[in-house]
């Protein structure tokens, strides 16, 4: 992995030479290098904010010591970066994107501060890199740096030969969206506080039980944002959500779901040609009749669904949507292995098209056992197959 960070205090990054992260440097897992932003200034004050065109309060970062400094940092190496500009305007960053980031070889961040940066420097970085502005949360810094520290730490930990393997499996048990158990050493008896009674009894059947139980209660007591989607994926299927082959009545949510889920693909793929975006109560209706199409509920609510349609012996599988809110969480991976349970007896073969530009798609078919197939005559479409086993 390579790493280069654009900053006007390259001393705030020494803590990268510390710990784990400074040992995936001396081991050459990680190529970082650590930019001063004011090395591509020409002013003998080394200028690098200005006042806001239009007034309002603060100073914003110039464009060119920026321009310059990403063209010095990207010119000479092959290949397309990421550039991660942190801020708190940006989207947020979470486990899922730390995964995405640690799939690639190159990384750059860029650390704003004061107001921002302008705004044609993202646009302008477009040529070189795939630009993301980034948030940890909902709070300001004074400046990117401390995030940059915490997302190289973050995204470093998960490239192979960081850290051991058995960490990067406790990973897997935050992705069920459940906040985990607490844990307990010795003493079994501590200031008075006795350790609990079922860690004790070596009944692991009890303990697991118990273990998920405090998961529940502590996401409810912490972050109920995440409980109603955790408690109803369960690791072992779909829980306590519903799937129901699709009829007649649920055609207006299934209508409104399938137009919210392709204006993302819409968006991402820069096209509006795209069969389900134009889709209509009556062509959708007909579809019914041809394809076998599957809804999921979850307290009511249409979530999600997908369909399929034996073509001769290949299970064509299409349409599969996830709400916008409720994405990144396993419904989707999930679908796809229900649709591929039920496919008839006949079929031999599945699949299925995608956006080309649909990366987090792409992923998970090929995570699935899907295979990208080429199909010069479709551009920007992807097709994907697999053998049925
Ligand atoms: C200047 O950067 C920030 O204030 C920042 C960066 C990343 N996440 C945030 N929530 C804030």
């Amino acid at each position: 992995m390579r790493a280069d960070v654009i900053t006007i205090f390259p001393d705030y990054l020494a803590p990268l030479d510390l710990s784990l992260i400074g040992q995936a440097r001396r081991r050459g897992l990680l190529d970082l290098h650590v930019h001063d932003l004011r090395d591509f200034t020409h002013d003998r004050h080394r200028t690098v904010d200005d006042t806001p065109y239009g007034g309002g309060a603060g100073m914003v970062m110039k464009p060119e010591p920026w321009g310059e400094a990403l063209d010095h940092v990207v010119s000479g190496h092959d290949g397309r970066p990421v550039l991660v500009v942190p801020g708190p305007g940006g989207a947020p960053f979470t486990q899922q994107m730390a995964r995405e980031l640690a799939g690639r070889n190159w990384l750059v961040f860029g650390c704003g501060r004061y107001e921002g940066i302008d705004e044609r420097v993202y646009e302008d970085a477009a040529r070189l890199a795939d630009v993301r502005v980034v948030s940890l949360g909902d709070y300001v810094l004074n400046g990117g740096e401390v995030a940059v520290l915490a997302m190289i730490e973050a995204v470093m930990r998960l490239v192979p030969g960081v850290i051991g393997n058995a960490e990067s499996l406790v990973e897997e048990s935050h992705e069920g969206g459940l906040l985990e158990y607490p844990v307990y050493t010795k003493p079994a008896r501590w200031r008075g506080r006795d350790v609990p009674e079922v860690l004790l009894s070596g009944d692991h059947g009890r303990i697991a039980t118990w273990r998920h139980e405090q998961r529940l209660e502590r996401t409810a007591a912490r972050r109920p944002d995440l409980l109603h989607t955790a408690s109803a994926l369960t690791s072992t299927g779909f829980g306590e959500l519903a799937v129901t082959v699709a009829t007649p009545a649920d055609l207006g949510e299934l209508l409104t779901l399938t137009h919210a889920c392709w204006l993302q693909e819409a968006l991402g793929n820069h096209t509006l040609d795209i069969p389900a975006v134009h889709e209509t109560l009556e062509s959708l209706t007909t579809s019914l009749q041809g394809w076998q199409t599957y809804a999921v509920r979850s307290g009511g609510r249409l979530v999600a669904s997908v369909r399929g349609r034996l073509v001769d012996d290949d299970w064509h599988i299409g349409r599969l949507m996830v709400a916008p809110d409720l994405q990144g969480r396993g419904l989707g991976r999930m679908l796809l292995e229900h649709i591929q349970r039920v496919a008839p007896a006949g079929a031999t073969a599945y699949s299925l098209v995608t956006g080309a530009a649909s990366d987090r798609n792409h992923r998970m078919y090929r995570k699935a056992g899907f295979r990208l197939v080429a199909d010069p005559e479709t551009p920007g479409i992807v097709h994907f197959v697999k053998r049925r086993r």
